[in-house]
């Protein structure tokens, strides 16, 4: 499909001919000034700015990867899958959701709040700087879109249809293949350093792990339980500190591109895998105690925010036949299943295509300490996951 690629020179005019997404910014496309930020692997992003102050992101999927290119195509409609989630977060978690303004099907085009006034989450986390709060605004987001996008936030039916009207294979068989199957076999996107190499060749034969990663992957697969973000790592997360405050702050999730119905634990899983990248970082780096120790405890502050929100929704749930008891047991597999993402998604990090820079820019000897540490801490996960809380899993 032909459609229009947009650049910083060519953004103004799209804006002026697109009178739905200027009406919901209320900027002025005749004077605007448009800087390209494009910071993720798949997208281009643009920040308009107008003489008055007025300002807006633009977002553009291109049909292919944007940092592999034109090797390594890529529908442009898995930006109908992120406007979905805009949508449905606008709805039920609107605090934890950038404004929304709109999208244009045709040139894949979504128009969103500019959040220039925020930092992307791993970059806060990567210069030691603390945001207490946003681990629980996390949290509570990945609450209520499980919660209001399931069983128990909607009639049976619908919720079928829109399960249905949600799938996004495409992006889903990246996740199936960078996180579960690369990392754990001789491929040829892997890459990793030569001081991981023998920890990497360990959890390679270890028949115990491979076992339980693929039960994680077949329960990604197919168990579709709400509409999950599928790609909630620190870098998918904005951060500001709250006003007069340096160290209290607040979190808003977006790049929801990789949604799908999926399991509910695999978002915290995210979060958690990163946690864990970022706590390696911050003690090869020998950050402030009070760093180290708030980044420690950001797994247990997500899990008690999710736990705490779903068991307030629960009386308002759609189906009361699931009762009390079938609750807790939910929340058990859920905590289970985010422990056991979370060391997949970390692993990936470290072996897989598509690194995180918390451990990337570390300097050498650094880096292999914590990429290592990494390794060993999320195999231990992936198999205790049943026994393990999210208050002891960084120490
Ligand atoms: C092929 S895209 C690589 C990664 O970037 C995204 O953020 C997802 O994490 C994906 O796995
Ligand atoms: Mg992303």
């Amino acid at each position: 499909m032909s459609y229009q690629i947009l650049n910083e020179r060519t953004v103004s005019d799209y804006l002026e001919s697109k009178p739905d997404l200027l009406r919901a910014s209320g900027i002025d496309p005749t004077h605007l000034t448009v800087t390209e930020v494009s910071d993720g692997n798949l997208n281009q992003v643009f920040i308009c700015r107008d003489d008055a102050g007025q300002s807006l992101c633009i977002k553009q999927a291109l049909p292919y990867l944007r940092v592999a290119g034109e090797s390594w195509p890529l529908k442009p409609e898995r930006a109908a899958a992120e406007a979905r989630s805009f949508a449905v977060g606008a709805e039920l978690s609107p605090d934890s959701t950038p404004g929304y303004l709109g999208f244009d099907a045709e040139n894949f085009v979504l128009a969103m709040q500019d959040l220039s006034d925020w930092t992307v989450w791993r970059t806060a986390l990567m210069h030691g700087e603390i945001h207490q709060g946003a681990e629980a605004d996390c949290g509570r987001h990945a609450a209520r879109m499980a919660v209001g996008t399931s069983l128990f936030g909607i009639d049976p039916e619908v919720l079928k249809n829109q399960h249905a009207a949600s799938m996004n294979g495409e992006l889903c068989r990246i996740t199936e293949d960078l996180v579960f199957t690369e990392p754990f076999m001789v491929h040829e996107r892997n890459s990793f350093h030569d001081g991981v190499a023998d920890a990497v060749a360990a959890l390679r034969h270890n028949e115990a792990l491979l076992a339980q990663v693929s039960m994680l992957k077949l329960d990604f697969m197919t168990r579709a339980e709400a509409l999950i973000h599928g790609d909630l790592h620190t870098g998918s997360v904005m951060v500001r500190h709250d006003t007069g405050s340096t160290d209290k702050g607040h979190a808003k999730v977006f790049d929801g591109e990789f949604c799908f119905y999926g399991p509910i634990g695999f978002d915290l899983g995210a979060l958690f895998g990163n946690y864990l990248a970022a706590a390696e970082r911050a003690a090869v780096l020998d950050r402030p105690t009070e760093f180290r120790a708030w980044v420690r405890s950001l797994p247990a502050a997500t899990w008690e925010a999710f736990e705490s929100e779903v068991r307030l929704l629960w009386p308002t749930r759609v189906d009361d036949s699931f009762g009390d008891d079938f609750l807790d047991l939910w929340l058990d597999r859920i905590k289970a299943d985010a422990i056991g993402y979370g060391g997949c998604k970390a692993i990936r990090r470290i072996v897989g295509f598509a690194k995180v820079a918390d451990i990337e820019e570390l300097p050498e000897p650094q880096h292999v300490t914590a990429a290592n540490q990494v390794l060993t801490t999320a195999t231990e996960w992936i198999l205790d996951r049943e026994n393990r809380t999210p208050a002891e899993l960084l120490g």
